[in-house]
């Protein structure tokens, strides 16, 4: 069912690109196929125009890799380093206006709610630290409020990647960067616990140097999404470029973050952890 609504008509069949007869024939649709599956099928994002080393890239690539009905979902995006791997992957995806991501989806998934009562489809929001926490945390607050059923992932560089480095809402207390020569004069704003009390019932903090635990929580939080309310992944995807590291120490710096500001943490509601029980069930 899954892999018909990938499927050409056969008389379209002919003209479609060879990277699109690949996805067909050995795409991870309708297959459950996962991050612990990367290399053995033909992934929905394959190319990127980032930096070498560039977290935010490894950040969209496993997401992409995790999601549980990539046919059947809808990515929002908006401006930030992510939106150039995402509008080069196949998957349906929906830019917007900086910051507007949240709202834009919610329309988006109620609209997709009426047009298929008896088919889900995941909206799930995947853009930048500056894009939510910044001038977008407004609209990402109010969609949590209301209880809108999607999915919110912030790949956190802890700095503006895409314009040169000025600060984010989301880097660190005193760093200083490409753009910031001063050094950032308040903490990171606690993005992670504003999900948690403004309505989200199902939360995940992780990087990227653990691909296969990103894999499940990503997976979760959208099923999650379906059935019962927002949810919400922040992953730290660090920026060599930016923050003047090696693209050799990626995963390195991400492994260091893991044991200090970014520990893994998960939060879920009780009628979430029904769902994922239920689901790991079936
Ligand atoms: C309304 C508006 N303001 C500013 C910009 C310029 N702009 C584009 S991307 C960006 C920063 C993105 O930072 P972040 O969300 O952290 O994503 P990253 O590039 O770090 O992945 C800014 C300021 C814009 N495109 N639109
Ligand atoms: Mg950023």
């Amino acid at each position: 069912m899954s892999k018909r609504i990938i499927t050409p008509t056969p008389a379209l069949a002919e003209y479609l690109p060879q990277q699109y007869k690949d996805l067909v024939e050995n795409g991870p649709h309708g297959r459950g196929l996962g991050v612990r599956d990367l290399g053995s099928f033909k992934e929905i994002v394959e190319e990127h125009p980032h930096c070498a080393g560039c977290g935010v890239s490894l950040g969209v690539r496993l997401v992409a890799a995790a999601l549980p009905a990539p046919e059947d979902t809808l990515i929002v995006g908006t401006p930030g380093c992510s939106f150039f791997a995402l509008s080069q992957t196949a998957v349906n995806y929906s830019n917007t206006a900086f910051g507007n991501q949240n709202a834009v989806a919610s329309g988006l998934k109620r609209m997709l709610q009426i047009r298929y009562p008896d088919r889900p489809k995941d909206v799930v929001v995947l853009v930048g630290d500056g894009g939510i926490a910044d001038i977008g945390l407004d609209m990402t607050l109010h969609s949590w409020f209301r209880r809108e059923k999607i999915t919110t992932i912030m790949v956190d560089n802890e700095v503006y990647g895409n314009t040169g480095g000025q600060e984010s809402g989301m880097s660190a207390e005193g760093k200083v960067l490409p753009m910031a020569p001063r050094g950032k004069n308040f903490p990171k704003i606690p993005v992670f616990d504003l999900a948690k009390s403004s309505g989200c019932v199902y939360g995940a903090r992780v990087t990227v140097a653990n691909p296969v635990r990103l894999g499940q929580v990503v997976e979760k939080a959208i099923l999650v999404a379906r059935e019962v309310g927002p949810t919400y992944v922040q992953i730290y995807t660090p920026c060599p470029t930016n923050m003047r590291f090696s693209p050799a120490e990626t995963i390195d710096v991400a492994r260091a973050a893991q044991k200090g500001t970014y520990a893994f943490e998960e939060f879920m509601s009780e009628e979430a952890e029904a769902l994922i029980a239920k689901s790991r069930r079936e």
